[in-house]
């Protein structure tokens, strides 16, 4: 039996049945190569849902991680520590917000923004109790809680977990007279949307979408709440992606890359007319900001910085399309994405050719997973370079 085989049927056992994953295992990464246990080479081109953007086991987050997990990983938040603060004012000046609330994962900081959110629209706004409205988006993935999935619209999501949140509008993503109509509904106290649609199939909006739906939100006074936990951090060629509008989010949501991924590390950034609605023993979780997080997750936003991540995104991007566009392929129906969150949709009368495709493609040495079906998510580390860029191009070609 093949040692592969072996990992798998250990999993199948003894694991939930909760995902479809490639029939790779993996047992090693670095930058953006991962390894097989039987030795065999891989690009990374997902990498973890993008929160390896500054590339496998960064030898700068790992000293860190190494360090302080050796010195003090977690005092809860009954008592302070020497990392929080310090963390805390980092990402002040590295983000421009008055305050942070550090979570774990992504969809805690979403609903962590949800309560925010709701807090403000009650105790500032003025909104009657249990009567908030939150705007969100067809098609959004925000996360797998109950009470993020009670606005998914994604059977595969909902089907068999109700009975579901209430308090929910939704409205297609990407068209402005929607949520121009749904901000007139009364209680509307947040518009939460992802800047692009990553689960979707990396649904880029229009030009001007973003723009015009916060100053919409302005007007209303209703908050924007960006869900930047895939699209932050480099991924799309800027530090956040509502950068490309000049958009600023009254609630950012970041995750995932915020720690390199080296354990789940997640925020929810706010002015303090939002956060300070929250009070002593109204909110928390036992692992937020734990040293171990503080300290990795400012390691690994030095090395977006110090290793211009967010400019080789948007170059290496812009070259990555061309050079699928310029395959002229049939099978290529569409390329679309920005930075380097791109994703292609085949066009196949076969139902599963996209998963056959990569299959394909992890023959040839590259690890890509559809989304929805007829699209594959392309998205590697921002550590990759142009010449190894090329090389994954002659890989998706060959294997096309
Ligand atoms: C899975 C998808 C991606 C996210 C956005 C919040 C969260 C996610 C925009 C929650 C998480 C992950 C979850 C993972 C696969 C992956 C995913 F396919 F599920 F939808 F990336 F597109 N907001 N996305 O993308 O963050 O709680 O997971 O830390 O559930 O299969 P989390």
């Amino acid at each position: 039996m093949s040692t592969s085989q072996y990992f798998l049927d250990l999993e199948s056992k003894y694991g939930a049945h909760n995902y479809h994953p490639l029939p790779v295992v993996l047992t090693r990464g670095e930058g953006v190569f991962l390894w097989d246990v039987e030795g065999k080479k891989y690009f990374d081109f997902l990498s973890g849902y993008s929160a390896v953007n500054q590339g496998h086991c960064h030898p700068a987050i790992l000293k860190t991680f190494i360090e302080q997990a050796s010195k003090l990983a977690l005092t809860s938040r009954a008592f302070h520590n020497d990392q929080l603060g310090v963390y805390a004012k980092f990402i002040h000046d590295y983000f421009g917000y008055d305050k942070i609330l550090p979570m774990n994962t992504g969809v805690e900081a979403v609903e962590t923004g949800i309560k925010l959110c709701r807090k403000w629209a009650y105790e500032v706004k003025g909104i009657p109790e249990n009567e908030a409205k939150i705007i969100v988006c067809e098609g959004n993935f925000h996360g797998r809680t109950t009470g993020v999935i009670s606005f998914s619209s994604d059977p595969d999501s909902t089907t068999n977990f109700g009975p579901f949140l209430p308090g929910f509008i939704r409205i297609p993503y990407n068209d402005v007279d929607a949520l121009r109509e749904a901000l007139k509904q009364p209680g509307v106290a947040g518009f939460l949307i992802e800047p692009i649609q990553g689960e979707a199939g990396v649904l880029v909006p229009d030009d001007g979408y973003l723009f015009q739906s916060k100053k919409m939100c302005e007007e209303a006074r209703v908050l924007f709440i960006a869900d930047e936990i895939q699209t932050g951090l480099c991924r799309t060629g800027k530090m956040l992606c509502c950068e490309h509008e000049d958009v600023r989010p009254d609630i950012l949501l970041l995750g995932k890359a915020l720690s390199g991924g080296m354990m789940p590390v997640s925020a929810v950034l706010a002015d303090d007319e939002i956060m300070m609605t929250i009070k002593p023993g109204e909110h928390g979780s036992t692992y937020g900001g734990s040293p171990l997080a503080c300290a990795t997750a400012m390691a690994a936003l030095n090395v977006l910085k110090d290793e211009n991540m967010a400019e080789r995104a948007e170059v290496l991007g812009q070259k990555l399309r061309k050079a699928l566009r310029d395959l002229n392929s049939p099978f290529i129906a569409e390329v679309r994405g920005k930075g380097l969150l791109n994703a292609i949709v085949v066009k196949d009368t076969d139902p599963d050719a996209a998963w056959k495709f990569c299959l394909r493609l992890m023959e040839n040495g590259l690890l890509a997973k559809p989304t929805h079906g007829d699209k594959i998510r392309f998205a590697p580390p921002l550590v990759i370079t142009a010449q190894q860029l090329d090389e994954c191009v002659e890989i998706i070609a060959k294997s096309i």
